[in-house]
Order: C-alpha cells, then sequence, then structure tokens
C-alpha cells in the first residue's frame, strides 16, 4: 500500500492530483480543509500490487504489459475452465479429476495444468501431450537420492508415525548392505514406547547378524555411537506415541543438534490419508528432515500422495517398501519408477509408461 497527501485549491483539483498521480484505483482516506483556509488536503492510497509503477517499485513498460497480458491470460483460462460446455474445458476438468483421482493435491493438478498451458507452445489440444508434459513437469520437480552413499560412513536416524513401517525398513535395508555389500552395520533402538519394540529390532539383528544396542538417553545413544566407529552404517529406530508426541519431538531435535551428522529419514505409509501426511510433514520439518521414504506401496491404491509430500517438503524421496519379507521388499526411490506412479501414458522422463 503507497499513501500520499494531496493538496488543492478546490476539493476537485486534489482529486485531479490523486488520480493524475495514482490512478483511478487510487482510495481517498482522509480530506480536509487547512484551518487557516485556502486549500484542502487530500490523504490518499493505491495498493501497490494493483499499480506497482506508481507506488515506487518501478516497472518498466514492457514488464507492466507482460504483467497485464498474463493476468489477462489467466482469467480467460479461467473462464475456459470454468465453461464446461467447451470441449478444451471438458479436458482440463477430466485430467484435472484423473489427477486428483490418483492422489495428487487438487491446488498441486490446477497449479500442473495452468503451467501446462502457459507453457506449452503446441499440442495443447492433445490429451496425450498434455499429460506427458504435465507428468514430465511433475518428475522434473521432485528429487531421489540414495542416502547410502558407497564410500562414505551412513549415521541415520528413521522417524515418524508409529505403524508407518520404521523398523521393519531398517531391518531390510540392514540386512542388503550386510548381506549383499559386505557392510559393516550396527542397529541401535531409541523404541522406548512400545512393549516389544527393540525387541523386535532385536530378532530382526539376530537373523542377519549385526548387533543391535538400546539407548535409553541422548548420552547413550553418543556412546553407542562412538563405540561403532568401525561400522559403515548405524542405523537408529525411533518410535514416538503419536503426532502429538511433543516429548518424542523435542528429543529428535535436540537429537539432531548434538548429532549433525545423523541424518533423519522420515518413514510414511502410502495408504495414509494426504491430511495426515502433511500433519506428518510440518511437525517433522521442525526437526529437519534430510529423505522421505514411503511403504506399503504393495497394498495398492494411488501414489500421488508421494509427489504432494515431496513437493510440500522440498525433501528427495529415498526407499520405496513394497512389502513385509525383509530384505526383498523395497526399493531404491527413482524417477523411472515414479513415473510408473502417475499418468498412465508413455513418453515420462525415462520414456517408459
Ligand atoms: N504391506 C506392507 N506392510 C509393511 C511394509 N512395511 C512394514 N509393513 C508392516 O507394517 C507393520 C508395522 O511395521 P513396523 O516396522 O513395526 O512399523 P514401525 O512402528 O514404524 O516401526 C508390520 O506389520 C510390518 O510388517 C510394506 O512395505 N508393506
Ligand atoms: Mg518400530
Amino acid at each position: 500500500m503507497h499513501i500520499k497527501r494531496f493538496k488543492g485549491r478546490t476539493a476537485k483539483e486534489a482529486i485531479r492530483y490523486v488520480k493524475e498521480e495514482l490512478g483511478d484505483k487510487a482510495l481517498i482516506i482522509d480530506t480536509r480543509k487547512a484551518p487557516a483556509g485556502g486549500y484542502v488536503e487530500i490523504l490518499a492510497a493505491v495498493d501497490q500490487d494493483v499499480d506497482g509503477e506508481r507506488a515506487g517499485t518501478k516497472r518498466t513498460q514492457r514488464e507492466t504489459h507482460l504483467l497485464k497480458e498474463l493476468r489477462e491470460l489467466k482469467e480467460f483460462l479461467l473462464c475456459m475452465m470454468k465453461d464446461g460446455k467447451r470441449p478444451v474445458a471438458r479436458m482440463f476438468t477430466s485430467l484435472e479429476e484423473e489427477l486428483v483421482k490418483e492422489g495428487l493435491d487438487r491446488r498441486l493438478a490446477r497449479n500442473l495444468i495452468f503451467k501446462a498451458l502457459t507453457h506449452m507452445r503446441e499440442n495443447m489440444e492433445n490429451t496425450g501431450c498434455l499429460k506427458k508434459y504435465i507428468k514430465n513437469r511433475l518428475l522434473g520437480s521432485v528429487a531421489t537420492r540414495d542416502p547410502l552413499h558407497p564410500r562414505s560412513r551412513t549415521l541415520m536416524a528413521f522417524v515418524g508415525p508409529t505403524g508407518a513401517g520404521k523398523t521393519t525398513t531398517i531391518a531390510k535395508l540392514a540386512s542388503l548392505q550386510a548381506l549383499k555389500n559386505n557392510k559393516k552395520i550396527a542397529l541401535i533402538s531409541m523404541d522406548t514406547y512400545r512393549v516389544g519394540a527393540t525387541e523386535q529390532l532385536t530378532l530382526y539383528g539376530k537373523i542377519i547378524g549385526v548387533p543391535v544396542q538400546r539407548v535409553d538417553s541422548l548420552d547413550e545413544l553418543v556412546r553407542a555411537v562412538e563405540l561403532h566407529t568401525d561400522k559403515d552404517c548405524i542405523f537408529l529406530d525411533t518410535a514416538g506415541r503419536s503426532l502429538a508426541d511433543r516429548d518424542h519431538l523435542r528429543r529428535l531435535g535436540e537429537l539432531s543438534r548434538t548429532m549433525p551428522c545423523m541424518r533423519l529419514n522420515l518413514v510414511m505409509s502410502v495408504q495414509s490419508q494426504n491430511e495426515f501426511i502433511y500433519q506428518t510433514l510440518d511437525r517433522y520439518s521442525r526437526v529437519g528432515i534430510d529423505y522421505l521414504t514411503f511403504t506399503k506401496l504393495d497394498e495398492g491404491g494411488v501414489f500421488g500422495s508421494i509427489f504432494n509430500a515431496a513437493l510440500y517438503c522440498g525433501k528427495p524421496l529415498a526407499y520405496f517398501a513394497t512389502g513385509q519379507h525383509i530384505p526383498d521388499d523395497i526399493e531404491k526411490a527413482t524417477l523411472k519408477r515414479l513415473s510408473r506412479m502417475i499418468l498412465n501414458t508413455t513418453g515420462g522422463i525415462d520414456g517408459t509408461a
């Protein structure tokens, strides 16, 4: 908001000055006559967004023109999309519904369609081309990364809602790293709330043949990690009682501060509702997550929530768990895999269906 005083010999003259300088959209906030008479003073304001140039942001004429064109284009597109009778509008609406059915957030779906409409140069009326553009745009905006670098040491905590599959995922990764890649592994459990939770990890450790240690405090954890300087990977299993467990989040925050080299991998089930996933991301983002892992892809359904989550927090996807079998049911998150999860069309980033 840009506010300015104007003086004129008459009210009419002062208003003319306001319009000349701030334009027709200016608001008159106050009008008063000078006590000694002789002139009228007007206090007027204009919204910067309405007219940024006058409000001092000094846009070039070309920029102002482009902005105007963009605004008109957006209005035009909105009208087209609302006019359900036009074939092109029907196509946009049905594509939006298809994306939403696949679990994508409606705002994200709409945004992608808008982007396609404003950036695609040709073949916009061809649904296949439109889908391909949207799919590539979606895949281009999420990142995937393997946190287990072959040459560097990994210290990773698995965090997330109870039942998401943290302990099972740790067992799968530990087993693959130990048996297939010959890595030295240690497992640590800070899973102190659920009776039997540490036992679950201990049992897996025994089967795989890797040591499992239980710790009850941060100090104990620091000492435990110091004990395992010879290990390639140390996986930390954690448990919180619920999303509302502030104590658990506080402890994780302390953990990140005390051990900055500890990476946090947030594990969530793809079967969770989008709203629950957003709440989980909000809570855990406060302690600083590094990676996302999704489980239970084998239980079917749609996978849009994976894209929603990755875009919501901007963190890379690390793994997808695809069943209860240890160690087989786990995969690295790749764009190729992601490409098969959304919009059943050929020509994703990897050119596959
Ligand atoms: N179908 C399916 N079940 C899984 C998967 N990952 C874990 N589970 C199951 O989910 C339940 C909870 O797993 P758990 O690892 O104990 O979860 P945590 O509480 O996060 O440690 C167990 O019954 C697991 O066997 C998966 O990818 N697919
Ligand atoms: Mg567990």
